[in-house]
């Protein structure tokens, strides 16, 4: 593990075992009985922030989520669930479970599970196909624990022009938790991978229509058995020390730090070793970047179909603006401090820098905590601004394979891996 928070001690472990009776009681792997809807259908409808920080939806307390009379979350769809999680909540470089953002691709998610019945699965191309229940994975197996940034493929897809299909996410379709479980690999050795494995597949309980004649009713995504992510894979049965909320994944999910949210199954219950390149829907034609490392193209190019697309895979490197916001008052004269988050699926982040003239110079700011690589990095920018006026801040991040983010805006037809420097109006008033 690279960066191990603190180990739950296996006492603390078993006590989320008893903690789960909770969910014990709510009933019989009784799926939702509601409204289906394609995974696919371009949701335009309604305004979207291309300057805002995050999308524009209602307000709406959930189960298990923040109540109204906190900052509930910002509803952008409501089935398949899309919420998203607001501003507000950056301010820490931990993001509560209670107002983790939620996604998911298929309409009938679980509504509760029967831990009694309940088994991860292994099995395909290995020796012996195991399974195992939940208090197996947390008394048999040593816990691990890691820090890292959850991000959707598409947050922010509401800045794309032209504009991309999928969920007018802003910037709150993210969070970071210290998540908890078994490592990945430690499962794999009790069933023995055989030779000739080619990939590795991961399932979870819910389901749906899928996009018509797609396939894609069930939720699959593989990772390549070469893939040096796998060794830090984890299958948490934790966030943040507690267990996961059910729209998060309880009882279990994939953990893949570094990598973008589609590959961090939820409600994990499946594991299989192909022996072929995954072709289901949600691998062969979903979550497909232009094979390039921005992962950007042009409509034209897509039109004309001569744009080669691969499976995404990890974050391109980002920095956001939490204080001030539009809302907070500034004074001339008077310092104040400029803070935000940023984070990298591709090395850690190494530099931030700010800028107070709509990026024409830039400044060093100051990086807070190091919760490792995977997590949010915090950092703050102290500034004293001279004289009276709207001033536009931008902010830029650098990691550690020497990205840097640019201003050029990207593009590709699904609203994938947005990372362009992100900038934010500060009207400052007259001293006195
Ligand atoms: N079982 C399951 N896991 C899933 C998905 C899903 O549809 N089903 N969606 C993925 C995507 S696209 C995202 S962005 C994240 C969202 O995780 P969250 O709801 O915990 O924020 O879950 C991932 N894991
Ligand atoms: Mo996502």
């Amino acid at each position: 593990m690279n960066d191990p928070a603190a180990p739950l001690t296996r006492r603390a472990a078993l006590t989320l075992l008893g903690s789960t009776g909770v969910a014990l009681a709510l009933g019989q792997n009784a799926l939702a009985q509601r409204a289906v809807q394609t995974p696919d259908a371009p949701i335009f409808s309604g305004p979207t922030a291309l300057e805002g920080w995050n999308g524009l939806g209602p307000l709406i307390a959930l189960p298990q989520k923040v109540p109204l009379k906190k900052v509930p979350l910002i509803r952008l769809v409501d089935r398949p669930p899309l919420y998203e999680t607001p501003r507000a909540y950056f301010q820490s470089p931990f993001t509560p479970a209670s107002a983790f953002f939620i996604r998911s691709n298929l309409a009938l998610f679980p509504a509760s599970i029967d831990l009694t019945t309940w088994r991860l699965k292994l099995g395909g191309h290995v020796e012996t196909a195991v399974d195992f229940s939940f208090a197996q994975l947390l008394r048999e197996f040593e816990p691990v624990s890691v820090n890292a940034v959850l991000q959707c493929t598409g947050n922010s897809r509401a800045r794309f022009q032209p504009r991309c299909p999928g969920g007018q996410w802003g910037n709150g379709a993210m969070g970071c938790a210290t998540w908890t479980g078994v490592r990945l690999r430690d499962l794999l050795k009790k069933a023995g991978v055989k030779a000739g494995g080619v990939q590795i597949q991961f399932q979870g309980l819910d389901k749906g229509a899928g996009a018509p004649g797609s396939g894609g009713a069930e939720y699959k995504k593989s990772l390549n058995l070469d893939d040096p992510v796998l060794d830090r894979c984890i299958v948490a049965y934790a966030m943040n020390g507690q267990p996961l909320p059910l729209v998060n994944g309880f009882p279990v999910r994939l953990v893949v730090p570094g990598y973008f949210a589609t590959y961090w199954m939820k409600t994990l219950s499946f594991i299989r070793v192909l022996t072929e390149q995954d072709s289901n829907f949600w691998m062969a034609t979903a979550y497909l970047q232009p094979d390039n490392l921005k992962g950007t193209t042009t409509l034209q190019a897509v039109k004309e179909k001569s744009v080669k697309f691969r499976p995404v895979g990890s974050m391109p490197v980002r920095s956001f603006i939490v204080t001030p916001d539009e809302t907070v008052k500034v004074q001339a004269g008077l310092p104040m401090s400029i803070q935000g988050l940023a984070l990298s699926g591709r090395g850690a982040v190494t530099k931030v820098e700010v800028s107070t003239d709509s990026g024409k110079t830039w400044k060093d700011a100051k990086l807070g905590e190091d919760h490792g690589e995977y997590a949010f990095r915090p950092w703050s920018f102290a500034w004293t601004p001279k004289q009276a006026g709207t001033y536009t801040v931008a902010v830029r991040a650098t990691d550690a394979s020497g990205a840097l983010q640019t201003d050029t805006a990207i593009w590709n037809p699904s609203g994938y891996l947005w990372n362009t420097i992100e900038r934010q109006k500060i009207v400052v008033g007259q001293a006195g």
